[in-house]
């Protein structure tokens, strides 16, 4: 088991498109693995691999109170939406931040599992939101994206501040 380290906004390896996983082998199930002790470790309900520099198509994901529930979706793709709604979401990438984002309120989407079987289903709620946080995480895209000018302009300003005037050593 290891723990990946998770980029940071504006870091540009967020803004890379993942690739399709063609062979789910053991490095896929591996990737996984390390991906759900990370996101964990982190306290997140989900991770997709872009957030960990690996530029595959893989989101892990736990919704439950418990915590004992992982998912692992290789290769999801949203089939058909319904509706549209806002909540209020936040990214393991863009720490400390949080604010309201429209998503679409049912999809159906597909994944293969790590036996490579093609699943379809439908989803609300707090499943369809972060699926469509971790598929636009695998599209290069963050919630972030959706927020008017000024408010990314303000969260750049706050962020770049941060960046410059690093803590000093000793
Ligand atoms: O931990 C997370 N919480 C969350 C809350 C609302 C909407 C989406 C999310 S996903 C986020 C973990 C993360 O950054 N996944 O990419
Ligand atoms: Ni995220």
């Amino acid at each position: 088991m290891s723990l990946l380290t998770v980029l940071h906004y504006p870091d540009p390896g967020l803004r890379k498109r993942a690739q399709t996983v063609t062979s789910i082998d053991e490095s896929i199930r591996i990737l996984a693995r390390d991906m759900l002790e990370t996101m964990y470790a982190q306290r997140g309900i989900g991770l997709a691999a872009t957030q960990v520099s690996i530029p595959l198509r893989v989101v892990v994901m736990d919704l439950s109170e418990d915590r004992n529930a992982p998912q692992i979706f290789i290769n999801p793709e949203i089939l058909t939406t319904e509706g549209i709604g806002e909540g209020e979401e936040g990214c393991l990438s863009v720490p400390g931040f949080f604010d309201k984002v429209p998503r679409a309120q049912r999809i159906t989407f597909q994944y293969q599992d790590l036996d490579g079987r093609l699943i379809a289903a439908p989803a609300e709620a707090l499943l369809a939101i972060c699926m469509q946080h971790e598929i636009d995480h695998l599209n290069g895209k963050l919630f972030i994206d959706y927020l008017s000018r000024l408010k990314r302009q303000r969260l750049r300003k706050k962020i770049g501040k941060a960046e410059r005037d690093p803590a000093p050593v000793l």
